[in-house]
């Protein structure tokens, strides 16, 4: 019998491996995403929804999307605040407190590591029937996604974006009234299905009046002579957050903010045109519709404003802890 061709590794070199080996899979775990769910934390892997959830079936639930900054979650209460109103209008009754809602946010955020990062707060209706009615619905399922996101490549902020205005209106407000955010976002999907097809980097929606609503999932600003004007929200704007936000910072560094009808006369012919989003955060618009607004470059004004509101953004907020 000859010599064996490979030696069996000594009970202590497997020790050392299998120890590796725990070790190795520890450390994954620590930094595989959890997702909070009726406040319980599920593997990213294995976080779901039933098939017969009427947030699937019929996008029958509302949702919230938030950002947190330097270890704090910024407008917390104000998303939760609106999540609520959302809930109320569609007749949906959040089983759990505004307060319960907010700590559950923030200890996803922990959970995950998170200190900058975004956060999607899901509420389906629940499990149903195959029936359009709620009422057989019994647990809405409550939904936390701590993550990051990134809209636009940082060029994009750089350069400013291309705008197009979309066929797509912006909803009735005697139907799913824009100032809901359902989990039935098709009219906005439509919209910016329309833009991307364009060739564009955003939408523009008007309402059915056609006057300007707003941006696919962002609210929309204008800049005339020093002064900001954004559209009022019975023209179809969602209340946006960062919207609320930038007009505060700007009427404290004494620009005059209002909210007036706006056309797309008033952004072809505006000296700076600006979006604001959780999301996008703000970003200039450049050119709508082929029309170049002010000099084709982001203006002096929103990238004054956009500095202001990093720099409150960063130092505001619930604290992850
Ligand atoms: N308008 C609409 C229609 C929105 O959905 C905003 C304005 C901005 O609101 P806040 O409160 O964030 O300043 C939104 C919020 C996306 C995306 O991927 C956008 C939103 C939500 C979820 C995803 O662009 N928008």
């Amino acid at each position: 019998m000859g010599a064996a061709l490979f030696e069996l590794p000594s009970p202590r070199a497997l020790r050392t491996l299998s120890a590796t080996i725990l070790q190795l899979n520890w450390r994954q775990d620590r930094y595989r995403m959890k997702i909070l769910i009726n406040g319980k934390f599920v593997a990213k892997e294995k976080a779901s929804v039933s098939v017969y959830d009427h947030g699937l079936l019929y996008g029958d639930g509302v949702f919230e999307g938030i950002r947190a900054y330097n270890g704090r979650v910024f407008k917390l209460e104000e998303h939760v605040d609106r999540l609520y109103d959302s809930a109320k209008a569609i007749a949906l009754r959040i089983p759990i407190s505004q307060k319960q809602m907010c700590a559950d946010v923030v200890r996803a955020c922990k959970t995950n590591g998170i200190k900058n990062g975004y956060v999607r707060l899901v509420v389906t209706r629940g499990v149903g029937t195959l029936g359009l009615s709620p009422f057989k619905c019994k647990s809405p399922q409550i939904i936390v996604i701590a993550d990051s996101i990134r809209l636009f490549p940082q060029s994009v902020y750089d350069r400013g974006l291309n705008l197009v205005t979309v066929g797509t209106s912006r909803n009735l407000p005697e139907a799913i009234n824009p100032r809901v955010k359902s989990l039935n976002y098709l009219n906005n999907v439509l919209a910016k299905i329309e833009a991307l097809n364009a060739g564009a980097d955003e939408g523009l929606m008007l309402n059915s009046q056609g006057y300007v609503a707003e941006a696919t999932g962002e609210n929309v600003f204008a800049i005339r002579n020093g002064a900001l004007v954004t559209p009022p929200t019975w023209c179809g704007a969602l209340e946006g957050i960062t919207r609320n936000c930038v007009m505060d910072l700007a009427r404290e560094s004494g620009y005059t903010v209002s909210e007036d009808v706006v056309t797309r006369y008033d952004l072809y012919t505006a000296d700076e045109v600006f979006l604001t989003g959780t999301a996008a955060e703000i970003i200039a618009v450049v050119e709508l519709d082929a029309r170049k607004i002010g000099n084709g470059k982001p203006g002096r004004i929103t990238r004054k404003l956009k500095k202001t509101y990093s720099e409150y953004a960063s130092e505001n907020g619930a604290p992850i802890q």
